[in-house]
């Protein structure tokens, strides 16, 4: 098949996704066309079946805001007629399946079909989706997908609460190369970072408000306490002024590091004992499957599609928003019982695998043939 993608090409969840499926799906003789307006951060070489097709918006003085959508639909109409696609995949609502519906329009004006496929990731619906704002727009382009799916049982539910939905939503989890993985146990440069008897916690993400950044931080300093233990910030965004200033009021400097954005998450993630993610809002959270697939248990909150991931008492812990002494006290009990930790990391193993790419390659490739069969 040749399969058009569209998503965000920073390190956010959606746009790792978007890429990594596109990667998969060129490995197994697709055709894959990634248009956006910069070359995803993951997708570092290009093939024969694996392009790029960056979308340009001139800047003009007359415009208060440049109209990216207007140049991403063109630019998919160039692609899906230069190329022959025959499905176009868009990750995230907002404004790609608008853009999506638009491309189709004009297509279709040329005797051309192109049927879309659309992939709802979670603040496209929660957050940004549902704002009167957008919402019109964002039921419009769902209700006229061909098929939609989402990353998580939750996200469709929430999807459905909140917007007026006509069309069938398929649950698709996000996922995990597990071959990847295979050699887990070669040795990390652990030493690098901490010492032998510190315990690494980590928590990756895009440092935004609904991270809840500072819960990270009171739960590190309630270990950091009672044990050696170094606390990993990887990643950047507009909490990070604050995160920094809270650690340097906590006298925590020499135990916290902000690594910045990371293409070495793997690295990372394979010294760590422990990954914190208490946010207030995840429909699906890869940054847990991430480091669960690198042995590395869970203490989150228990909201979105969180608890279809990290399995409470088992891969790790969930517990409400906010609830930070419940948090420190299950990563303590964890942390201080080599037996448990043992065991949550093996078990966290096991159940990132059930996340497994190739599973979810053929049902992406099912939802593909569906919609042009349609
Ligand atoms: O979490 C973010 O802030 C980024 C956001 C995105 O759109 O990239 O992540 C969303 O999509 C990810 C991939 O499907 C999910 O794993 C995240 O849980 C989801 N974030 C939220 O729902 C807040």
């Amino acid at each position: 098949m040749k399969i058009a993608i569209v998503c965000y090409p920073t390190f956010g969840g959606s746009g790792v996704v978007a890429t990594e499926l596109g990667i998969a799906l060129s490995q197994s003789g697709h055709q894959v066309h990634f248009v956006t307006y910069h070359q995803p951060v993951r997708l570092e070489s290009l093939n024969d079946n694996l392009y790029f097709h960056e979308v340009h918006v001139p800047e003009y003085d007359l415009f208060k805001y440049q109209p990216y959508e207007l140049a991403l639909s063109s630019k998919l109409v160039d692609v899906i007629k230069s190329y022959q696609i025959d499905v176009l995949h868009v990750h995230y609502a907002i404004p790609h399946a608008y853009a999506a519906y638009m491309a189709r329009k004009m297509l279709e004006d040329q005797g051309i079909r192109i049927p879309i496929v659309t992939t709802l990731h979670g603040t496209d619906i929660t957050l940004v989706g549902s704002h009167p704002f957008y919402k019109s727009a964002v039921t419009f382009s769902i209700n006229h997908s061909d098929i939609v799916t989402s990353v998580s049982q939750s996200l469709k539910e929430d999807t459905l609460r909140h917007f007026k939905i006509k069309k069938e939503i398929h649950v698709i989890p996000n996922f995990i190369d597990v071959s990847k993985y295979q050699n887990m146990d070669m040795p990390c440069s652990r030493e690098l970072i901490a010492q032998k008897e510190e315990k690494v916690i980590t928590h990756i993400s895009n440092l935004r408000p609904l991270k809840r950044l500072s819960d990270v931080i009171h739960v590190f300093k309630a270990i950091a306490d009672q044990m050696p233990a170094k606390l990993m910030i990887v990643g950047e965004g507009p909490e990070k002024a604050k995160a920094v200033r809270l650690v340097s009021k906590l006298k925590l400097d020499r135990k916290v590091a902000f690594l910045g954005k990371s293409l070495e998450i793997d690295k990372i993630l394979c010294y760590s004992d422990l990954f914190l993610l208490p946010s207030e809002k995840e429909s699906f959270g890869l940054a847990a499957l991430e480091a669960m697939i690198h042995k590395v248990p869970v203490i989150s909150t228990n909201v979105g599609g969180l608890p279809e991931v990290n399995i409470h008492g088992k891969t790790g812990y969930l517990f409400p928003i906010g609830a930070v002494d419940e948090m420190a006290n299950a990563a303590l009990g964890l942390l201080q019982d080599s037996k448990k930790l043992k065991a949550f990391k093996q078990a966290a193993f096991d159940q990132a695998k059930t996340f497994d790419l190739h599973v979810v390659l053929e049902k992406y490739e099912a939802i593909y043939q569906a919609a042009i069969n349609e």
